[in-house]
């Protein structure tokens, strides 16, 4: 029986094959760098509101994605301690906005790997045998075993949901959709530093008949799941 999400611009996925064994949920960055008190994107000096606002769907999310058996894969973004994989570019950039990476902060060095700050919150824990991918960068594949893991899954549709909207999420649905996978953008599952880049991202989804895929809410979701 053929399984459609309500979406924009077209119920998800294009050819309503959509199951756990080939479905995968990616749940980005939800670290306390980007959504979390004296995180890297509270030094910045954003609203955290915004990018905890997805935190609630994701968890209403995953716990029926966890009960139905679908894969799920959490990532981090981060830097080895060393700094060693931090292009100067980037940690310029980041000193000049007040928040360098790699330099001291309220939770541990900026969006250094094994840093408090740089963990998944308590609230998205991963459990035991969920993967998680450690980036670099802004997308998920780039300098990391997601595609690998993706292909040994069977994966063809890929869920995406997290922060930010119109850097991490969207440079990870822009390269999966590349890849050839099927990908659906939880709106309310995800987040943006600025309101108006967040629906700018996902208007840029919707374009071209779905350019990247397609958009939906985490009601609709839940509502074809269950
Ligand atoms: C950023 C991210 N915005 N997770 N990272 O630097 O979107």
């Amino acid at each position: 029986m053929p399984r459609f999400v309500k979406s924009d611009p077209y119920p998800y996925p294009y050819n309503g094959d959509l199951r756990p064994e080939n479905t995968c949920l990616i749940i980005i960055d939800m670290q306390t760098d980007f959504c979390g008190e004296g995180g890297y994107v509270d030094k910045m000096g954003y609203d955290l509101s915004l990018t905890r606002a997805p935190i609630e769907p994701i968890r209403r999310v995953l716990n029926v994605c966890r009960k139905q058996g679908f894969h799920i894969i959490h990532t981090r973004e981060g830097h080895r301690p060393d700094l060693s994989d931090l292009p100067d570019n980037k940690r310029w950039r980041s000193r000049k906005i007040g928040a360098g990476i790699g330099d001291p902060g309220p939770c541990g060095r900026i969006l250094v790997r094994g840093e408090p700050g740089w963990d998944i919150i308590p609230e998205l824990v991963p459990l035991d045998g969920e993967p998680i991918i450690d980036k670099p960068g802004k997308g998920s594949f780039y300098g990391t075993d997601l595609g690998l893991l993706l292909r040994k899954l069977g994966v063809e549709n890929i869920i995406l949901t997290g922060i930010t909207t119109d850097v991490c999420v969207h440079t990870t649905m822009r390269d999966a959709n590349d890849r050839g996978y099927e990908c659906l953008l939880v709106s309310d599952c995800c987040g943006a530093t600025d309101y108006g880049n967040h629906l700018a991202a996902l208007k840029m989804i919707r374009m071209q008949g779905g350019v990247f895929g397609a958009v939906s809410s985490s009601g609709n979701l839940l509502e074809a799941l269950t």
